[in-house]
């Protein structure tokens, strides 16, 4: 059996919901982080009241320049920054609220924290993305229309027009409660699924920042996974069907959230998840919290269990009341990074010879290269329209020693793969070495040890013919279990 470039066969035809460009886009940036660093960090809470005097926010050295960097080379390739949080204060100067950074000391009122760190993502080529608080602790008139009509939306206006062209648009399921409110000091609870309106909400975004995928417990274009943990299902597919946790139509806040977890095979949309977790216990900085942060070696595990699941890593950054990350995060993540980079530096598939041994007068077809969004990295190998669950023969010429094991489905055609079994030839023998259910964008295996073998053997099931764009194999570097020298800020 051989493998025949198929420039000039029909492309297979897609499968269910397919993803759109701006997903795709979201989908290469792998790992993303999110940056809380506001009012919160200076009173030293995790959800600020909405009373705080903005003469408190003061940072002497803030560098978006420094949080980027070390982020960066954790490789995280875009930055969701959290503009107002829950307590309303703006980190930039917007015209709806007083509580905002021109009536705070920074740079005496002429300071712009959203823009500093535009410009520090733009230096470093790292995507842009904001999030802002639908739930203001601080507004009198939060839970009137207004205050979605005059002041909610007129800031996501003001954060679309100001910053340059976003990745993504942050919508957050927290809602009502108690807060200052302008003095009332009152609870006030809202219509989750009626007040914000998210549909007319979200018609801006669109209109203004089309490219942006905007993140919500529903999506539309991305959902949250349903923990904030940072992992997805063990079997975690990009489609889903999100149900109501009250009443019939879901909405931000109000979803069964425990179904998202693993979305839905063959769902009604694409909406693949995003798993959040903060590097630090909180997603604010407490100093109380120092020596707390989650190690590379926890980082590593949590990519596994995101981007090895078709989902993006969203990691909770948090800069110190000096405006920097602390010297033991920045050292967690430029380990992290190291390990993840060592890791896929060589794969050991290079040279490698694939054939569809028990289809019976079949191909491999290889169609390529195609472009995914914006890296152009996919080719995919396919089978007629007739194989559906092929047997694929990997014949890697000589001994490898692995134990990360990649996958990806060509996912402009659809979520086609069911599911995915690995043998290796060992001692004269197949013997299984893993097994997955859901492939999608990125499936990565990291095997409990290393395997050493010339030739693998892969089983496939799908409803419909396979687009699989990628088999990879690696080996993480020995130091995956070294320990973490805490160091000072600037990751030396
Ligand atoms: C949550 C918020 O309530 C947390 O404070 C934090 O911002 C996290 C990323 O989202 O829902």
């Amino acid at each position: 059996m051989s493998s025949v470039a198929a420039l000039a066969q029909p492309e297979p035809k897609p499968y269910g919901v397919l993803p759109s460009t701006r997903q795709l886009r979201w989908q290469e940036t792998e790992m993303y982080c999110i940056i809380h660093f506001s009012m919160a960090t200076f009173t030293d809470k995790e959800w600020g009241y909405g009373d705080e005097a903005n003469q408190i926010f003061n940072p002497a050295h803030f560098s978006a320049m420094q949080i980027l960097s070390a982020a960066k080379a954790g490789g995280i390739n875009g930055v969701v920054v959290v503009a107002k949080h829950h307590d309303g204060f703006c980190l930039w100067p917007t015209k709806t609220t007083d509580h905002n950074i021109s009536k705070s000391p920074y740079k005496d009122g002429q300071g712009d924290i959203v823009k500093e760190y535009e410009l520090a993502a733009h230096k470093l080529g790292i995507k842009m993305g904001v999030y802002c608080s639908p739930w203001d602790r601080n507004s009198a008139i939060y839970g009137k229309p207004e205050y979605v009509t005059d002041v909610y939306r007129k800031q996501l206006k003001e954060l679309y027009s100001n910053y340059g062209p976003l990745f993504m648009s942050w919508h957050d399921g927290a809602n009502g409660g108690d807060g200052f409110y302008g003095g009332a000091r009152e609870v006030r609870k809202i219509d989750k699924s009626t007040y914000y309106g998210w549909e007319d909400t979200w018609a801006i975004t669109r209109r203004m920042q089309p490219g942006a995928c905007i993140f919500g417990d529903v999506g539309p274009d991305v959902r949250w996974v349903g923990n904030e943990e940072g992992h997805a299902g063990e079997t975690c597919w990009e489609t889903f069907t999100p149900h109501a946790e009250v009443g019939d139509v879901p909405s931000n806040g109000n979803i069964k959230s425990s179904e998202s977890v693993e979305g839905t095979r063959d769902g009604k949309y694409w909406i693949p998840a995003e798993c959040d977790v903060a590097l630090r216990p909180g997603w604010f900085y407490h100093q109380s919290q120092d020596g707390q942060s989650k190690s590379a070696d926890q980082l590593v595990d949590l990519y596994y269990k995101s981007v090895g699941r078709g989902a993006c890593l969203d990691l909770g950054l948090s800069p110190d009341k000096t405006g920097q990350l602390t010297g033991e995060d920045v050292n967690a993540l430029k380990h992290f990074g190291q390990i993840i980079r060592k890791t896929f530096a060589v794969n050991l598939v290079h040279g490698a010879t694939f054939t569809a041994s028990n289809v019976r007068g079949s191909n491999l077809l290889k169609y390529g290269p195609q472009k995914l969004a914006d890296n152009g990295r996919y080719s995919y190998w396919a089978t007629d329209d007739a194989v559906t669950s092929p047997e694929l023969t990997v014949n890697l010429h000589s001994a490898k020693t692995f134990n990360v094991i990649r996958l990806r489905e060509n996912i402009k055609l659809g979520q086609r793969i069911d599911s995915v079994a690995v043998d290796a030839w060992r001692n004269g023998q197949w013997t299984r070495i893993a097994a997955v259910t859901s492939i999608g964008a990125c499936r990565l295996i990291r095997l409990p040890k290393t395997v050493t073998s010339s030739k693998l053997r892969l089983h496939i099931s799908s409803p419909v013919c396979i687009a699989l764009s990628d088999f990879g194999l690696f080996r993480e570097p020995a130091s995956v279990n070294a320990p973490i020298i805490t160091g000072d800020k600037s990751g030396k």
